[in-house]
C-alpha cells in the first residue's frame, strides 16, 4: 500500500472507486456557518493565539492598491467555531497596511517555536514577516 499509515480520501459527487476513506462535503449555509457573513478571497486558519482552536485571519482590500488583514479569534471550541473579530491593538496585523497583503498565510519557518507570515500580491512579490515576542 503506498498510503499506509497516511489518512487518505476522495472526494465524489457519484458513486465510483474511491480507495482510502470516501468523504462527501455537503455546504453549510447561514447561521450554521461559522464564517457566515464574512468575504475575502485568501481567508486561512491558524492559532494564532496558542490555545488549540484555529483562529481565522482574512486578507480586506482597503484600495485600489492596498490590503489589511483582519483577525477573528476562535472562541468556540474543537466541534463548533465561534469567531470573533479583534480590532486594534488586539489584531497583531492592525498596522499592517500593504499591497503584499493580498494573499497570506502563517507557518513557522524559521522553526523558532513563532509563526511567520508570507504574504504574496498581485505584484507576485512574497514577503516575509518573522514574528517576535513583546
Ligand atoms: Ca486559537
Ligand atoms: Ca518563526
Amino acid at each position: 500500500m503506498p498510503y499506509e499509515g497516511l489518512p487518505t480520501f476522495c472526494v465524489v459527487q457519484a458513486a465510483t472507486n474511491c480507495h482510502g476513506l470516501r468523504r462527501e462535503f455537503g455546504e453549510v449555509q447561514g447561521t450554521s456557518n461559522p464564517f457566515d457573513g464574512m468575504s475575502s478571497s485568501a481567508p486561512f486558519l491558524s492559532d494564532l493565539n496558542a490555545d488549540g482552536l484555529l483562529d481565522l485571519i482574512l486578507s480586506a482590500k482597503i484600495s485600489s492598491d492596498k490590503y489589511i488583514l483582519k483577525y477573528y479569534i476562535n472562541i468556540g471550541n474543537f466541534t463548533n467555531a465561534a469567531f470573533v473579530e479583534q480590532k486594534g491593538s488586539n489584531n497583531p496585523f492592525n498596522d499592517m497596511h500593504s499591497s503584499s497583503m493580498e494573499k497570506p498565510f502563517l507557518v513557522d519557518l524559521n522553526a523558532d517555536g513563532l509563526l511567520d507570515l508570507v504574504a504574496g500580491s498581485e505584484l507576485k512579490v512574497l514577503v516575509f514577516f518573522s514574528s517576535t515576542l513583546n
